[in-house]
């Protein structure tokens, strides 16, 4: 079986990180874009990390996800090392309930961006969905899914509450 190479990298800093970062890539599964899932930690494995970046665009990816908690370091640097589009998500985390991650990650310096997201399961889906939005602008077939996908999502909003629920 051929399996076309990944164009995106779903990145995260720790097993404990998969229960919010499966929503993206359940996002890149649902428009079938080819993706790769790896635990990559800036503190734990630095050398891995380091070693992803720098191989990223010659691998031909063309979309970074970094997922991470706490001391949300691993979307920074990952895009401190490579220059494609990285979208970083703020694992909500026990202590602080994610406030730490999303500060983290998104006061990066001018210069160095990280496109951050919500905390959590939103930020996870959103960062699936702004992947697929990037590739859509040289993919004709990925910006039709993705136009179906949003007007799905707009008439699945009834007019008005139920009054059950
Ligand atoms: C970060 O530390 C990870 O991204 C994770 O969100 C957090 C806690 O990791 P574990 O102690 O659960 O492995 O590096």
């Amino acid at each position: 079986m051929i399996t076309a190479p990944p164009q995106v990298a779903v990145i995260m800093g720790s097993q404990s990180d998969w229960q919010t970062m499966r929503h993206a890539v359940d996002i890149l599964g649902e428009f079938a874009v080819p993706h790769e899932v790896r635990i990559v930690s800036a503190h734990r494995t630095p050398h891995r990390m380091v070693e992803f970046a720098e191989g990223a665009r010659g691998r031909g990816l063309k979309v970074i996800i970094a997922g991470a908690g706490g001391a949300a370091h691993l979307p920074g640097m990952v895009a401190a090392i490579t220059d494609l589009p990285v979208f970083g998500v703020p694992v909500e985390s026990a202590a602080l309930k994610g406030q730490d991650s999303l500060l983290s990650i998104v006061q990066m310096p001018g210069g160095v961006p990280v496109g951050t997201l919500a905390i959590g399961k939103p930020g996870a889906i959103n960062a699936g969905l702004l992947a697929v939005s990037v590739l859509s602008l040289s993919d004709s077939a990925l910006a039709a899914k993705l136009a179906a996908y949003r007007r799905r999502q707009t008439e699945g909003v009834a007019l008005e509450p139920s009054r059950d629920s």
